[in-house]
């Protein structure tokens, strides 16, 4: 671990995704937790997928703070997480198989909205219709994410505290139950759901689930006011962001880093620094506008070479992730959106190899030329890049964890991106493992 980490010192961070997911977050805000006593989750469900690799061991976590791996940091799962109990037991039990103490440093906000079977049902007929009557699919994770944010700003959600009183969890189940069936067994085709086993299993989590509820952000609040340094972890990418991104290819919350403070219950004067993490090019999984997109299932490309050398499969959902190259027009967007204090360029050891390395600088838009991502998904649709090219560098990056050791190519390349997007690249992440990264500040 190098020495001189002065992002994290002393102040709370935000990391944040400033792409469509999967820029090695996790990766990060493991790295970055040797200077925190405290990482919380405040957006998203089990549909993130963060993988870790420590000691060449990989971990990969959906719905528990990625601090879970340092022994004695706290884990907070903030409000505006949803949260599907099975599941979260599930990791829970996974990750104390594998001898992490768990249970004592997790705290789940009281007033986090339940992910329900009924939730995961209505999620996957929905996109089964979109489907077949040709709306086309969003390509969600099918965990119910959306309907469960459906039904948290409809007012009518379960939450985590209804878990402890029972009487006011079955009316109150009884009656989403009924409104999700009607959904169900109508327009969705799909078979309804029955109550007793559904409330059953509840109650059953309920007990386990209990010494673990918590006042979160007032948690958080005293635990900073007594010096300790909190990371806010964000999940899945500014360009996901429900109303930032590129709707309706969305994801149903805001991933944005001004949610980091609404999400957890704390102010946002408590938020230092925002990291914002960019990979060194783009994947997208699931459907929706893409102007970098290349051929990337086609062997002997580039595009097959960013796949099949990033490995680029989701980590929740197995399914392969489209490739293409760095789009910094749409990382302008982000920049500005979440607010980026610095940011922390990943993976660039994938580009390792190839010749020619391209930049997306702007758009033509018909007889327009754009130098941000426009915000209507269409017109993103339409957007035709404009690229800088780089020519690429010999010899291997991996591993590097040191600026003046990277190849000249390889520094003048993250130079013009930082000067494009006018912030600064502050890290850089040259493998999966902890120790593989540069810093510069
Ligand atoms: P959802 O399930 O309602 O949130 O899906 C809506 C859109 O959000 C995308 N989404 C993601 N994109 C990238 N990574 C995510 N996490 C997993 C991973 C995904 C996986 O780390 O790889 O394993 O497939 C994630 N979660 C949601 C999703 O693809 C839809 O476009
Ligand atoms: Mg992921």
């Amino acid at each position: 671990m190098q020495e001189g980490n002065n992002i994290a010192r002393g102040r709370n961070v935000v990391v944040v995704g400033t792409q469509w997911g999967d820029e090695g977050k996790g990766k990060v805000v493991d790295w970055l937790t040797d200077h925190a006593s405290g990482v919380v989750r405040f957006q998203g469900g089990h549909n993130a997928g963060h993988t870790l690799v420590i000691k060449g061991v990989k971990t990969a976590l959906q719905l528990i703070p990625s601090g879970i791996m340092r022994d004695g940091v706290a884990c907070y799962i903030g409000n505006g997480v949803v949260v599907d109990p099975t599941h979260l037991l599930s990791e829970i039990e996974r990750l104390e198989k594998a001898g992490l103490d768990v249970r004592s440093r997790l705290f789940i906000s009281e007033s986090c909205p339940l992910i329900l079977p009924f939730h995961v049902e209505v999620d996957k007929a929905r996109e089964a219709l979109r489907e077949t009557s040709g709306a086309g699919k969003i390509g969600t994770t099918g965990k119910g994410i959306g309907p469960a944010y459906e039904d948290k700003v409809a007012r009518r959600a379960l939450r985590v505290q209804d878990l402890k009183h029972p009487e006011r969890f079955a009316k109150k189940l009884r009656e989403l139950l009924d409104l999700h069936n009607f959904a169900l067994s109508g327009y969705l085709k799909a078979t309804p759901l029955e109550f007793q086993p559904i409330f059953d299993q509840a109650m059953k989590m309920a007990e386990v689930l209990r010494p673990m509820m918590a006042d979160v952000g007032y948690r958080i609040h005293k635990a900073h006011q007594s010096g300790a340094n909190i990371l806010f972890e964000g999940a899945q990418g500014t360009l996901l962001d429900i109303d930032h991104g590129t709707y309706p290819y969305v994801t149903s919350s805001n991933c944005v880093a001004g949610n980091a403070a609404a999400g957890s219950g704390v102010g946002p004067g408590m938020l230092h620094y925002i990291l914002g993490i960019t990979k060194a090019y783009t994947t997208r999984v699931g459907s929706g506008p893409f102007p970098t997109e290349l051929d990337w299932e086609v062997p002997d490309t580039v595009g097959y070479h960013l796949s099949t050398v990033g490995q680029e499969r989701g980590t929740v959902t197995g399914r392969a992730r489209r490739c293409g190259w760095l789009d910094a027009a749409a990382l302008k967007r982000s920049i500005i959106i979440n607010g980026i204090s610095g940011l922390c360029l990943t993976k660039l050891d994938v580009l390792d190899g190839l010749t020619e390395i391209k930049v997306c600088t702007g758009y033509q838009l018909g007889d327009q030329v754009l130098d941000i991502l426009p915000l209507d998904g269409d017109e993103i649709d339409a957007c035709v890049p404009i690229y800088e090219t780089f020519p690429g560098w010999e010899g291997s990056t991996f591993g590097i964890t040191e600026w003046d050791k990277l190849p000249l190519n390889a520094r003048r390349y993250l130079e013009r991106v930082q000067e494009f997007i006018g912030a600064p690249i502050d890290m850089v992440s040259t493998g999966p493992d902890r120790d593989h990264t540069i810093l510069l500040r």
